[in-house]
């Protein structure tokens, strides 16, 4: 083995040769967004392969980089290698997924042009696949894996939390990683492809509900040509896909959680505004209209939040409708908190603390039930699958 240019390892003989009976074919995929310069030493490498006895289909699809890539396909005059333009569209995981549609072999790969990705480790892939791998993730962090050295600090941690993150939904080591191999009955599998995002792999593993996910050590390495098209953007669109990405997976803890914290909020604001409040306007009304308004504007700030994290299928229609259900709903456990703390109270004349705490305890804890239950029944109609 030698280290080449580019920092990954590459054999000076033929590459590993296709076991089993006959020609292995695989298509693989490389999505491309300006990456004219990489493509000629990495279409030489995956030639190395066929060289070797691999029958590999290559689809590059390119966002119309205007950089010289069509030319350079064009004059390799390669039957094996196909070049889709896109024009209108533009994006990592469309691109991906178009080149999924358009691949012909039952083995498909997907991997980065710039180089990271050692084409040499696609015969392990296919291995990988033969022995009933379902998915499989060319990974920096299993043994044998590594990252060339001259990552900053902050990218590595940037992709520790981010791999911390995909934890609910998968527990391989390098879920962020673009270098993948699925094959075609897994890719047919996949269900409400969402394409917002960089981490395809990740939307994959979850959509096409795969449970055997294999990981093949790879070398990372820096790439050597042009610039990484990740930016501060990737990473708002990472945090929406992850949600997106619970909310599909887990419908009824998306729900109930973000509820029951905006509940929790809504104690916080209420005590705030009866703090404000009181002082503010007991001069001119009682204190029940006093705690009748802080309640009203307390469920306001409840609705308002729980419509967009706890029912985010809600749209836009019905507001007024659905909020005076809300209100109507959420004065149930208010009326038991009230019930509660009389009948503990010792006597008629007095509310003790205690019995005024064991009515907001029962009143919060069957509230939040009650009131996300009921809501959901009545206000809300269940989340759709695709949302
Ligand atoms: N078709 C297409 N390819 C893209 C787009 N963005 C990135 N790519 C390609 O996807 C691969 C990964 O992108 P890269 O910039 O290397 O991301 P990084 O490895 O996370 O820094 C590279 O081959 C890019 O050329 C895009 O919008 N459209
Ligand atoms: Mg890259």
């Amino acid at each position: 083995m030698e280290i080449d240019e580019t920092g990954s390892q590459v054999s000076n003989g033929p590459v590993q040769p296709p076991s089993g009976e006959g020609r292995r074919s695989v298509s693989i995929i490389v999505p491309t967004y300006q990456e004219g310069e990489s493509l000629p030493p990495l279409i030489e490498r995956l030639d190395r392969l066929r060289s070797a006895g691999w029958d590999l289909e290559v689809l590059i699809v390119d966002d119309n980089s205007r950089d010289g890539t069509e030319e350079f396909i064009e004059s390799l005059e390669a039957a094996w290698i196909r070049l889709i333009v896109r024009q209108d569209d533009r994006g990592l995981s469309t691109a991906v997924m178009k080149g999924l549609e358009e691949a012909s072999h039952d083995l498909l790969v997907v991997m980065d042009a710039d180089l990271s990705h050692p084409p040499e480790s696609i015969p392990a892939f296919v291995e990988a696949l033969s022995d009933g791998a379902e998915f499989v993730i060319g990974s920096r962090y299993v043994p044998g894996g590594s990252t060339e050295d001259g990552w900053g600090y902050l990218r590595w941690v940037n992709s520790k939390v981010a791999t911390v993150m995909a934890r609910p939904f998968t527990r391989v080591k390098d879920p962020m990683s673009g270098f993948l191999g699925l094959r075609r009955d897994t890719w047919l599998r996949a269900e409400d492809l969402d394409p917002i995002g960089y981490k395809i792999g990740l939307e994959l593993i979850v959509k096409c509900r795969c449970t055997k996910v294999a990981e093949v050590p790879i070398h990372f390495s820096t790439r050597r040509h042009g610039e990484s098209k990740l930016t501060l953007k990737v990473q708002k669109d990472y945090l929406k896909h992850i949600i997106r990405l619970a909310r599909w997976k887990y419908p009824e803890r998306s729900s109930f959680i973000p509820f029951a914290v905006v509940g929790a909020m809504g104690i916080g604001v209420y005590v705030a505004l009866l703090a404000v409040l009181v002082p503010l306007l007991s001069s001119v009304m009682g204190k029940p209209w006093i705690i009748a308004i802080a309640i009203l504007l307390t469920m306001c700030f409840n609705f308002i939040l729980d419509r967009k994290l706890a029912f985010w299928w809600a749209g836009k229609e019905r507001v007024a409708t659905q909020f005076v259900g809300f209100v109507a709903i959420c004065t149930v456990p208010v009326l038991v908190n009230f019930w509660v703390t009389t009948s503990f109270s010792a006597d008629d004349q007095m509310v003790t603390p205690l019995a005024g705490m064991i009515g907001a305890a029962v009143g919060s804890v069957l509230g939040v039930l009650f009131n996300w239950s009921v809501s959901r029944l009545l206000l809300f109609s269940r989340p759709r699958r695709d949302a």
